[in-house]
């Protein structure tokens, strides 16, 4: 089922073409209306009625998330004030917050994105919709809404937190679809299988829109089976919208872009050359609808790639692969190159343990010392030292193997590591300023 059907499987050449009008407009909108997008392309000898062809974008700068934060507050709007709608920022715990604005129409063109991914899990305005990411600055639990709503559904805007009276709601008010975290999803199944349901069974739940971190393919199985549903990956950014940017059909092999809001390129991040489809790189994306925050070949620094092939879902848009990884993300670790994911995918693969840990770093001598600690199960016999013993050794063997460093486990008692209600905290640095 589709949401906007002669948008989503609009024919590809048809697609080429509106990308090519939009991607105009959008020089000709950040050109024109906004300072800094003037000054870099002056300087960068690039003016909008350059661009004829995809190749052209080539020759226009990057854009940041330096620069957004250098143009705090306004200085990326292309509107006045009293055409902004609505603003939303980052949380700003590495620096300075970006913000974002948006008209009226780009939220709309919001709402529409994320409904997409709804009619993707088969919902419709039929279905009740509980919003369980948090509302306010961060996208997800107003973007969420808005998909909602623009579907007609019944929406319930619980935001995060609560975690009993979420559950309690989710079965009462007879949910059918839940959009958070992964790990506060992970939280929830937990909490309502604690409180004595089996939600798979005893609860109307059908499907979950879940985004906004990484998640690896055991966790996701996992809450899948919990909760008894059909899982989508939603895919966004706040500088570039919210969620909605990719979503993910129930083919389970992509996420379809909405590429008649975005543009993607994925680009090699040391050259900053583009790579084939099919191979990773970094994520870049320009808008082509947005009024207020044009965004022109803004860096992700996430790393996918793109799928090519066409969907058997019928819908024409291009899609990403699961996210990999921020390149920012990335941990050197004694020289090697190490995604927390990859360490997820590991612990997630034994069953004596939860898929909730912390990676834990710290200097020791010239070295890094990378400590991960996980949880086991709560039937696990946490007193019979051999036991314990036995699984430590093997997630370190495992793990030294996957990753090529060795690795410290520690074991926890179950219920040990924070859950969190919205964006896990999965690395503690606490290594030495010049070893990061
Ligand atoms: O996380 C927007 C969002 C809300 C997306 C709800 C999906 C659902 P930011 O807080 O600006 O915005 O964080 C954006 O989160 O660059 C990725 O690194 C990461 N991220 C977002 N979605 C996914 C996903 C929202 N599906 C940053 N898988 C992005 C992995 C994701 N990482």
């Amino acid at each position: 089922m589709y949401f906007q059907p002669e948008i989503e499987t609009m024919p590809r050449e048809e697609l080429f073409q509106l990308q090519l009008e939009r991607i105009g407009e959008t020089l000709r909108n950040a050109y024109e209306n906004v300072p800094f997008y003037r000054q870099q392309f002056d300087e960068a000898g690039v003016r909008p009625e350059d661009f004829r062809s995809f190749e052209d974008l080539q020759r226009f700068p990057f854009l940041v998330k330096q620069d957004m934060r250098d143009a705090y507050p306004y200085g990326l709007f292309a509107r006045p004030n009293k055409d902004v709608a609505r603003i939303h920022a980052s949380s700003g715990t590495t620096g300075q917050a970006t913000v974002v604005g948006h008209t009226a129409a780009d939220l709309r063109n919001w709402g529409d994105c994320f409904a997409r991914g709804i009619a993707m899990v088969g919902g419709s305005a039929d279905s009740t919709l509980q919003v369980s990411y948090g509302y306010g600055l961060f996208t997800g639990g107003l973007g969420a809404h808005a998909g909602g709503e623009a579907m007609g559904c019944t929406v319930i805007p619980t935001s995060s937190g609560n975690t009993k009276r979420q559950v309690q709601m989710m079965r009462d008010l007879g949910t059918d679809i839940l959009a958070c975290t992964p790990s506060y999803a992970l939280f929830i199944a937990d909490t309502a299988i604690e409180m004595g349901y089996d939600p798979a069974k005893d609860f109307k739940i059908s499907a979950g829109i879940f985004g906004a971190e990484p998640c690896s393919q055991n966790m996701r199985d996992e809450i899948s089976e919990k909760l008894g549903i059909q899982y989508c990956d939603v895919y966004g950014l706040s500088e570039v919208m919210g969620p909605g940017v990719a979503m993910e059909c129930a083919e389970r092999n992509g996420l379809h872009i909405a590429e008649d809001h975005f543009y993607c390129e994925i680009l090699d991040p040391d050259t900053l050359a583009p790579v084939p489809d099919g191979e990773w790189g970094e994520l870049v994306i320009t808008t082509l609808t947005r009024e207020c925050c044009p965004l022109v070949r803004y860096r992700t620094r996430d790393v996918t790639r793109i799928i090519s092939e066409p969907c058997a879902c019928g819908r024409t848009h291009r899609k990403i692969d699961k996210l990999r990884g921020r390149t920012d993300d990335m941990l050197i670790l004694r020289g090697v190159n190490v995604f927390p994911s990859q360490i997820e995918q590991v612990i997630t693969s034994f069953e004596e343990v939860v898929p909730h840990y912390q990676i834990v770093l710290s200097t020791r001598g010239p070295l890094d010392h990378i400590e991960v600690q996980v949880e086991t199960v709560p039937e696990f016999p946490f007193d019979e030292v051999r036991k314990l013993e036995d699984l430590r050794k093997r997630l370190a063997a495992e793990l030294k193997g996957n990753l090529q460093i060795a690795v410290d486990v520690k074991i926890v008692e179950p219920k040990t590591i924070a859950r969190s209600e919205g964006k896990a905290k999965r690395v503690v640095d606490n290594r030495e300023a010049g070893n990061r």
